[in-house]
């Protein structure tokens, strides 16, 4: 295994000069735990914690390590080791971390980095009860502010009378996004994601609890690294079994990112993020009589026109008010 294999480039080759006068090793991040990860370096993989200093100098949560962050490691006996810097991200993939206070009164919002350095984003529904279109655009908002590219998969085609009609509904919303059906649980049936894999570049998986992230990462890994839920039957729902966001290196080239399902996805990001995923109610727009039109009760407003010519569909609308006014409330804090 090479760095170049856990997606090493250039681009962090031209950082780490710095460090490697220093002694100190290129790692990974493979694994966040609570007190410590674990990194993956040329001599192996390493239990690390932060030298106390990388800690003080991080301006807030974001300046701290994720998994699929870049590090520079000093090894310690014992297949331990210290953090000592963290490079540059080429991109990352943000929340917003809602319901924190900061001394009394006013909530505070902060941005908690989820993961970095991404090539790729699957983003997986399940065609069960899971399936719901609003949140497929919620997710493609926050994926269109990450810099990554995506990739939508509809699972679990077993459970579905008619795929393909959910799947053309999926492309009207996706843009140039592609939608594949998939069924993870059907050995074989992963092959149309194997064109994605390719050696150095990290894919992760986001969606619910529950609609076969794991599954996939076992197919495409080839054996059963990760824990599956055992869905109930009385409601449909997976529960968490995966609770960690770790990277996995594939036998056949390519990085997979498997994470834990997220009950609740607040966006981070700002209102442009919304320019991608709702291109078409952009278009639309430049046909408004008002060049700052809201959409909602000015006259002359193409958007709602399209609305009543069925070409929009109103829900579509509504939740393109609702993310807005979460990506615009952001920026009061
Ligand atoms: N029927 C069906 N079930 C699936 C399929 N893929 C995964 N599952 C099941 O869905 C449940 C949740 O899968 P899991 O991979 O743990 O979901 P995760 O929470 O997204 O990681 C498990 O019981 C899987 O066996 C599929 O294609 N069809
Ligand atoms: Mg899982
Ligand atoms: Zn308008």
């Amino acid at each position: 295994m090479t760095l170049e294999d856990w997606g090493w480039t250039a681009f962090f080759a031209e950082q780490f000069t710095a460090w490697s006068d220093k002694g100190l090793l290129p790692a990974r991040v493979i694994r966040g735990e609570k007190n410590y990860f674990r990194v993956w370096t040329t001599s192996g993989e390493l239990t690390v914690r932060f030298a106390g200093k990388i800690r003080h100098q991080a301006d807030g949560r974001a300046d701290l390590p994720v998994v699929g962050d870049w590090v520079a490691v000093e090894p310690q006996p014992d297949q331990r080791g210290l953090i000592h810097a963290l490079l540059k991200r080429r991109n990352s993939f943000s929340r917003n971390l809602p319901g924190r206070r900061k001394g009394k009164g006013r909530e505070r919002i902060e941005q908690q980095v989820i993961a970095a350095n991404i090539d790729l984003i699957f983003i997986v529904s399940g065609l069960d009860r899971d399936f719901n279109l609003r949140r497929i655009e919620r997710y493609l908002t926050l994926v269109g502010g990450s810099g990554s590219e995506a990739v939508i998969l509809l699972n679990k085609t077993d459970l579905c009378d008619n795929p393909e009609q959910h799947r053309a509904a999926v492309m009207e919303i996706a843009g140039a996004t592609p939608v594949h059906l998939c069924m993870a649980r059907q050995q074989g049936q992963l092959d149309i994601l194997t064109g994605y894999l390719q050696a150095g570049k990290t894919i992760a998986l986001l969606g619910s609890s529950g609609v076969g992230k794991s599954t996939i990462v076992n197919g495409l890994i080839g054996e059963q690294r990760q824990k599956i839920a055992a869905v109930s039957a009385a409601d449909g729902k997976g529960r968490h079994t995966t609770t960690h966001r770790e990277l996995f290196l594939l036998p056949r080239g390519g990085i997979l990112m498997d994470n834990p399902g997220m009950r609740e996805l607040h966006l981070w990001g700002d209102e442009q993020d919304l320019v991608e995923s709702f291109a078409d109610i952009e278009d639309l727009s430049t046909g408004c009589k008002f060049s700052d039109c809201h959409h909602r009760s000015e006259p002359g407003c193409a958007v709602r026109d399209a609305i009543k010519t069925g070409n929009l569909p109103e829900e579509r609308l509504a939740n393109y008010h609702k993310l807005k006014g979460e990506l615009s409330n952001l920026r009061q804090f």
